[in-house]
This record gives structure tokens, sequence and C-alpha cells, in this order.
């Protein structure tokens, strides 16, 4: 008989209903209540991408897509799909619960974000574990993946389909804006791998694609007052097209892999008002989603750590 293993795959969360907001900012914000001011401030930009994020829909996609994809490729395990997310429920924690439920001895999880950070992987891995030794279950955890060959083709692809729409004129004078979500400053204080992965992710971009000209550029930082990491990508169009003469930007915010409220907002409306105010051209590839060579690349990840 197959071996049976829990597939914990663990996300960020979005409100499903915009009674959600208030609580899911909360969560966000460690328990302290953001103020109306700031919660006005981020109900507009979620009505501005329709009112709702699609991403609690595409997460669930993605999971299921996974696990479909790993029972495919091999028949030693039978993998069941638990969705754990960060902020709203099923938490980590109720996704770990219910394999307790179901009698789940082992489990192997993987973060939908591909650069490990304290603030992110770390701090979803060890929610797991916790749960899991609470509960018996062996988990191994997945760290980061954000140089596994499937997922820099992924975006070699879709960001060669994007200069394929260009001019050769509008060619030589684009820049390549390779982003992830900024953090607080103080976070790289206990040597923090994230940036080194997302400018090793700009140089694996680079090498694929033959773009020579591209940047390294930061994301939606929070509302907080301490420091975040920069150059933020709004700041850095404005730089480069003033002093560097580019007059088009392709932006790939390859830190996440869906459309959601960061992608389509902070990048297809802030980014693009900061093009139209230069006038500069804007273009952004299509983010992973379920894209078959994506899951394909996530299953193969995980099935690497299953054989460890
Ligand atoms: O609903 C959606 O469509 C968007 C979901 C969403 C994703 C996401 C990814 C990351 N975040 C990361 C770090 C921070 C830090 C703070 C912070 C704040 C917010 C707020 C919203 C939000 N984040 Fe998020 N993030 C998403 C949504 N994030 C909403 C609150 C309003 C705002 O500040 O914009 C600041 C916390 C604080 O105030 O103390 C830090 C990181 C990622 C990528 C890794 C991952 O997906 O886990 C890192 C998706």
């Amino acid at each position: 008989a197959k071996k049976r293993m829990g597939l914990l795959v663990m996300a960020y969360g979005t409100p499903y209903k915009e009674e959600d907001l208030e609580r899911y900012y909360t969560h966000i914000r460690r328990g302290r209540k953001p103020s109306d001011e700031m919660l006005q401030d981020l109900r507009d930009r979620y009505d501005a991408i329709g009112g709702i994020s699609p991403l609690a829909r595409i997460t669930e996609d993605q999971g299921t897509a996974l696990q479909d994809e790993l029972n495919n490729i091999q028949d030693e395990v039978e993998f069941k799909l638990y969705l754990g997310l960060k902020h709203i429920e099923p938490f980590v924690e109720d996704a770990v619960e219910q394999m307790a439920e179901d009698g789940i001895k082992e489990a192997v999880s993987i973060v939908l974000a591909p650069h490990y950070s304290t603030y992110s992987v770390k701090s979803y891995n060890g929610r797991a574990k916790e749960e899991a030794d609470k509960h018996g279950i062996e988990i191994q955890s997945v760290e980061s993946w954000y140089d596994a060959p499937g997922f820099i083709d992924y975006w070699k692809e879709k960001i060669n389909e994007e200069y394929a729409k260009m001019s050769e004129d509008e060619k030589e004078k684009a820049c390549l804006i390779v982003s992830a979500h900024s953090l607080p400053l103080k976070i790289l204080q206990g040597g923090d791998p994230y940036p080194d992965q997302l400018k090793k992710t700009a140089e694996l971009i680079s090498d694929a694609t033959g773009i020579t000209q591209y940047e390294v550029g930061w994301q939606s930082e929070g509302n907080t007052p301490d420091p975040w990491i920069g150059p933020d990508v709004q700041d850095l169009t404005r730089d480069l097209y003033h002093e560097k003469g580019y007059e088009t930007f392709v932006y790939a915010p390859v830190g996440f892999v869906s459309d959601h409220l960061e992608v389509l907002y902070d990048n297809d409306y802030e980014c693009k008002v900061v093009c139209d105010e230069v006038g500069a051209g804007y273009y952004r590839p299509e983010m992973p989603n379920t894209h078959p060579k994506f899951i394909h690349t996530l299953a193969n990840v995980v099935m690497q750590k299953v054989k460890e």
C-alpha cells in the first residue's frame, strides 16, 4: 500500500469578504487594531482591485493542483492537501490539527513564497512544527525554492513574452525591475538571507533571459514607523528614468506567486501611476498562479524534501 503523507501548503491568506478586513488587518499587526483611517485606506485599495482579492481562490487552486501533480508523478506516497494560512482561517495550526484528526503521522510542508526570511518562511515553519509536535506528527519543511530551475524558467518565459511585445527601440531603453515584499530593516540584523536570495533570483533570471538591464527593488512596505528595505520600486522607477534614461519598465514581482493586492494594486496601479507620470511604458508579466510549469516545479521541490 502507498504511504500516506500530509501535504501542508502554507500561504499568507486574505479577507474572504469585506467584513473580514478589520480582523485580518489586526492579525497582520499582531493584535493591534488599525486606526479607522488605516482601515479605510486598506478598504480603498481592495476596492480598487474589485472589492476583494482573488488570492483565496488562487491559493486553494494552487494547493489542489500541487496535491494532484504530486500524486501523478510518483506512486509511493499518497499526498493529502491541508491549507494553512498565516493571517486568517484555516490558520496553519488549524490545518495541522486537522491532519492529526485524520490520523496523519508524517507530513511535508511548503510555503507559497520563494524566499526565506525570519519574518515569513521561518515563522510559517515554526508555527507548523510547534503544532505538529503537540500531535506527534513528524513534519519536514521546505525552506526556500527561489532557485528551482523551473521557477526561473517560468519567469524567463513570461518576461520574454513581455519583451516580445516591444519595438526594438523600446527594448533598448527597457529596464527589468525584479522585486519582493520589503521588510523592516531590523530583520536584517540577524543575517537574514532574504535580500541575497532576491539578488540571486535576479541574477538567475538575467542569465536565463540575457537581459542585462535590470535592477533589484522592494515593494509594498508596511505602514509602520520603522525604516524598511529599499529602494522602493516606485522611487526606483523615478530615479532610473531620470538618471539612467530608461523609458520602459518591466516589473517582475518574483517574491510573490499569485495575482493579489500587492501585485494588482502596488504594481499594476501604483507603479503604473509613476510610469504614466514620467511618460514611461509599463509591463508586468503574468504571475505563476496555477501555471503547469510552476506547479510541476513545486512538486519537484516537495519530492526532493521527502527524499532527503
Ligand atoms: O489580500 C491580498 O490579496 C494580499 C495579501 C498579502 C500578501 C502579502 C505578502 C507578504 N507580506 C509580507 C510582509 C508584511 C509586513 C507587513 C505587511 C502588511 C500587510 C497588510 C496587508 C498585507 N500585508 Fe503583507 N501581504 C499581504 C497583505 N506585510 C493587507 C497591511 C496593510 C499594509 O501594510 O499594506 C507590515 C506588518 C505590520 O504592520 O507590522 C512586514 C511578506 C509577504 C511575502 C511573503 C508571504 O507571502 O508570506 C514578507 C500575499
